[in-house]
């Protein structure tokens, strides 16, 4: 008998009795992105060839230039949920604001997403990703009818819910699918000749510590004393109580969220994306980049925050509001938040 094989559709049905929902319209959603990474993942890698690198002439909401690739992502993401009647609104980092898709009212679902993260690699074929959330639509009714979800509708779904799904996809050396429905994180890899996304990493779980940090270490100067300090005390060579025994912490930084997030899911560590001078309120977008990742990291056994409140019950104003995000394995994220409150150092 050959070594079986569990496809993304496989999982699902297979999770049938426990989630219902997985083989209904959550599924349908989740399955739809999938199948949106598996174009991006071939259109990210020919990229070059295809005439798609480099900028494409406008900057998003947030400022950040956008790079043809961001845009073609958007479109596909969109493109692939359309015409479904499950998804009433996208909300994206490429947007400037909440898209309502046509024909669905009382579809049951609003996505969040960043469609192509770390885009600044996709000149240098570096690592890039897409983000995304999924949260309940909050239906407007007026006289017990349903009616077509509003920007503000869509708005309050995510600021008042929490994600009830969540994933990225990293598009590396491998593109590796990873979700969660809020019960256990999965991990799938797309078998290129396949065109499918089989299952490799099971039920991940977060090492409770690590041996790596990710940030981008060139800001330091420009970061909070006390976040200086802890990473002192990752990095000095000398041993002190906070690694007892452990090693100086190694460095890897690829300028892409989702790659550095998914070691850091795997192996250990802590991913942080501090304030500084030039950015007041962190780099990273709340909606879109920041709560998507805290689900699934949490949902793992980790932890996210956004150095003194959890990413999750971090309060929503705006579509690209910034936060500042310490991501990763239990114990370091803890360690820092400590060291930020002054309770350590
Ligand atoms: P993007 O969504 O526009 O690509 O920006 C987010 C990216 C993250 O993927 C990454 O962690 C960070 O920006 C890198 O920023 P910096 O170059 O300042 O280190
Ligand atoms: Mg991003």
């Amino acid at each position: 008998m050959p070594h079986r094989s569990v496809s993304l559709n496989r999982h699902f049905f297979e999770q049938r009795m426990v989630h219902r929902e997985l083989v209904g319209q959550l599924g349908a959603v989740i399955t739809q992105i999938a199948f949106a990474t598996k174009r991006l993942s071939l259109e990210v890698s020919r990229a070059a060839l295809a005439g798609r690198t480099g900028a494409a002439g406008a900057s998003n909401a947030t400022g950040d230039v956008q790079k043809k690739l961001d845009v073609y992502s958007n479109e596909i993401l969109i493109d692939a949920l359309s015409g479904l009647g499950i998804v009433a609104a996208v909300a994206s980092e490429e947007l400037d604001h909440v898209h309502i898709l046509d024909n669905t009212v009382g579809a049951p679902y609003v996505l969040v997403t960043d469609p192509l993260d770390g885009s600044s690699n996709t000149d240098n074929s570096g690592s890039v990703g897409t983000i995304w959330g999924i949260y309940d639509a909050a239906a407007p009714e007026s006289r017990g009818v349903i009616k077509k979800i509003e920007t503000e509708d869509a708005m309050a779904s995510i600021k008042n819910g929490m994600p009830v799904a969540a994933g990225y996809v990293l598009y590396g050396s491998g593109t590796i699918f990873v979700y969660t429905i809020g019960d256990g994180v999965h991990g799938f890899t797309l078998d290129r000749e396949l065109g499918e996304f089989l299952l490799t990493h099971p039920n991940i779980r977060c090492p409770e510590k690590g041996k790596i940090y990710a940030a981008n270490v060139s800001r330091q100067h420009d970061w909070d004393p006390r976040l200086q300090k802890f990473l002192q005390a990752l990095t000095d060579p000398k041993p002190n109580k906070y690694r007892s025994g452990q090693k100086a912490y190694s460095l890897r930084y690829s300028g892409a969220l989702v790659a550095d997030l998914h070691r850091t899911l795997l192996e250990g560590g802590i991913f942080l994306y501090p304030s500084d001078s030039e950015s007041k309120n962190g780099k990273l977008r709340q909606v879109y980049e920041c709560a998507p990742l805290a689900f699934v990291v949490e949902n793992a056994g980790g932890r996210a925050s956004s150095g003194s409140v959890r990413v999750l019950d971090t309060p929503v104003h705006t579509l690209h509001q910034r936060s500042p995000l310490f991501i990763g394995s239990a114990s370091e994220v803890a360690l820092c938040e400590q060291f930020l409150s002054g309770e350590a150092g």
